[in-house]
Formats: structure tokens, sequence, C-alpha cells
């Protein structure tokens, strides 16, 4: 089974997504997810001008080796755009192989640890009562776990609420990136009511998740952590900008609410304190922006020594190709956690073909051999990409703050 071609897409059915289809010799094709929102084109040319030509002749079943020499080969090793990159060809031959053993993904990475994927979905509104309209409508959806985000006020549109009536979407179709305001104090106020209001309405059951999307300093963050404590938070994301491991231990040393990070990190070596140091309870990579299955499936058996489980990231800018991988190693997984799960464009359906399902709060990636997804180019060309930046963040005399 030798690659006889490696061809990039980058279609925009609803959102903007960079597809990479692995040809064998003997007429397999196996699908990769390379989508980095807002730089996808970076991603396209990276495989196109300088991974797929080395991917022509070589041994399709040799995951390992190409990830190697993807990795170590090219000398500048990391980063987003690089290992967006080796993910997709990951992802490709896992697909490839799964394909020609004939089974699902899933059976290949150890067979299935359990029935299905728990799942929680997200929940936004400008104001507490939209909140409050939305996570009603993801209990009513099934979801035992919700993400909540809610405007704050006099800030306009913020991280996490949906513009109008649609699903929240952070990239916009436009050639500059928007601006959002931010007030960290105001924000720190309003987010204890948020809570409240949540576990006054539906009670000390369901699970209650929030993203703070990397913008306190690690002691605002300890303070929020230790605030929120009385409401049983299943996680807080993101607390403190991702660069730096250590502000993590000054968050624990304040607070028991459970942490969750690691979506912008790109190797493992980006959670090498995370991890040893027990400083977080949730690893949130995804296949797609972590290098692959390969190397996402060794950050998860580094976290599961620590006690440390899987959540990966699910947001509508991971492809349908990266999110059935995603539901494959969650399966597959001992320490899964729990997957996050925001749906695609309605569009995006008529590209990518996929066996995966949901109901009832679960998702399972289907019984189809290797990932489930069949990409349709025909429809994928009706779609041509457009730019769409995500936004920056500015505070109130004009500061360009973490977004
Ligand atoms: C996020 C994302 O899903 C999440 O938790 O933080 O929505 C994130 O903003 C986007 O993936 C950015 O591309
Ligand atoms: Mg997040």
């Amino acid at each position: 089974m030798k690659i006889a071609a490696a061809d990039v897409f980058v279609s925009s059915p609803g959102r903007n997504y960079v597809t990479l289809r692995v040809t064998t010799d003997d007429g397999r094709t196996g699908l990769g997810d390379a989508t980095l929102n807002g730089r996808e084109l970076a991603v396209a040319a990276y495989l196109r001008e300088h991974v797929a030509p080395l991917l022509i002749g070589r041994d399709a079943h040799a995951i390992e080796d190409t990830w190697q020499y993807l990795y170590r080969g090219v000398y500048w090793r990391r980063g987003p755009v690089t290992m967006a990159a080796i993910a997709a060809v990951d992802t490709a031959l896992w697909d490839l192989k799964a394909k020609a053993a004939g089974m699902p993904l899933y059976q290949l990475l150890g067979g299935a640890s359990r029935t299905h994927v728990r799942a929680y979905g997200h929940a936004n509104g400008g104001t507490i009562e939209e909140l409050l309209e939305s996570v009603a409508a993801r209990v009513a959806e099934g979801f035992g776990a919700v993400r909540v985000q809610a405007g704050v006020a006099g800030l306009g549109p913020v991280y996490g609420v949906a513009d109008g009536d649609g699903p929240y979407e952070p990239a916009r179709r436009q050639a500059t990136p928007p601006v959002e305001r931010w007030d960290t104090r105001a924000y720190l106020r309003h987010i204890p009511t948020v809570f409240a209001a949540v576990r006054d309405r539906f009670g000390p059951e369901l699970d209650v998740l929030h993203d703070v999307h990397h913008r306190l300093t690690p002691m605002q963050a300890a303070r929020l952590g230790a605030t929120l404590e009385e409401f049983d938070p299943y996680w807080l994301e993101d607390v403190t900008p991702a660069e730096n491991q250590e502000a993590l231990a000054l968050v624990r040393r304040h607070t028991t609410v459970p942490i969750a990070t690691g979506e912008v990190f790109n190797t493992v070596l980006d959670y090498q304190y995370l991890i040893r140091d027990q400083l977080i309870d949730f690893a949130r990579s995804s296949v797609t922006h972590a290098g692959g299955i390969t190397a996402l499936r060794r950050i998860f058996d580094h976290a599961a020594l620590y006690q440390i489980r899987s959540a990966v990231h699910g947001p509508s800018d991971i492809s349908p190709v990266g999110f059935a991988a995603a539901l494959h190693l969650d399966l597959a997984l001992h320490n899964f956690g729990i997957q996050e799960y925001m749906p695609h464009p309605a569009e995006a359906a008529e590209v990518f073909h996929v066996a995966y399902r949901y109901a009832d709060g679960a998702l399972h990636p289907g019984e189809a051999p290797g990932l489930g997804v069949e990409f349709d180019e025909p429809a994928a060309a009706r779609h041509p990409y457009r730019p769409a930046p995500l936004p920056v963040c500015r505070l109130a005399d004009g500061t360009v703050h973490d977004w």
C-alpha cells in the first residue's frame, strides 16, 4: 500500500476547513483534518509545498516512521502550522490502515472501553435569562453537561456568546479581525451571578463548565476558582494564557476547582509540568492541532499516569474528519473524561458524510471502516475558501488583551 497522491482541499461550507486526502496505489483513500482557524492557507501551503511531495511512494502503513520523519526530519519542530500538517498526514494514514483492515479505527486503538462517548454542549446568552433558555435547550437535547457563557453588561459581544440566533462561531467572514471589548473586573463581578442562576434553575446534578479563554492573571484565576467552588463547577477552562505552565501552580494553591487546558497546545511538551506536577484535571488538545492520533494518544497515556482525563477540543473549527478521529480515540482510551460537541454548520454535511451520531448527550463514531467520513470533492468545490479571521480583544483604553 504505497502513497500515490496527497491532495489538499480548502473549502468553506459555512466555515473554512483544510482537508488532506491521501490516495494509495491500490485505490484507497484516507482523510486528515488540518484546519487552523483563521490561518488555514498557511497549513494548506505547508502541506502542498513541503509535505505532499515527500509522501509519494512511501509505505502508507508506516505511520510511526512517517510521523517521526515529518517531526524530527525537518529540524524546525513544533508550532501550530507544522503540527496541524503532521496531524493531517497521521490521521489520513490511520484512516487508511483501518480501512485496509476493514475495521472502524477505534478497534485498531485497542477496541471500545465504553459503550458511548459522553459529550458536553454549549449554552450561551447575551443576558442571564437568554443563557438559562439556552441551557434548557441543551438539557432538552439530552446533555447532562453544559458549557455556560454569558454576555457581560456594557461590553457588547464577548467570547462564547452568539451574535444573533445561530450557534456561536468566533471566526467572522470579513477581511480584518473584529474587535471585542474586555473588562476583567466587570467579568469577575458578573460570572458568580451566572453560576448562581444556573444552579438555582437546574439544581445540583447538571455538570456546568465554563471557558475563561486565557484572560486572567494567576491570582485573578485563583480568586475566581475559590469564589465559584460553592457552585461545584465541572471545570474552569483556560483560566490563564497558555504559554506559562507555572501559572497554574499558583492557581492550584488557592482552589480545588477542576482545571482544564490544552486546546492551543501542539505537543506533549506543552504539558510537561502541567501533567508531572498535577496542575490540571483535564487535557484538552485535539487530534487536529496536536500532531494527530499518534501524538495525542501519547499525551493522554502520559496524563493517565497522574489520573488526568481527556477532554478533546471539539469546536466547529475542528472539521468532521478531525472530530471523527477524536471520537474513535475517546471510545478506546481508558482515561477518557468528556468530549466537547459543537455542531458544524449545516452546509458541512454536503461536503463531509459522517458515520458518527449523537443521541441523548452521547456520541458514537459508528462502525464504518476507518474514520467513517467520506469527502465529497465536487460539493467542496461549490464552497470555496473565504477569509474569516478570529476577533481580537481590547481594553477600554485600546490596549490589546488576550483573546
Ligand atoms: C473554544 C473554541 O471550544 C472551545 O473551548 O475555546 O471555541 C476556540 O475559541 C476556537 O476553537 C478558536 O478557533
Ligand atoms: Mg476553549
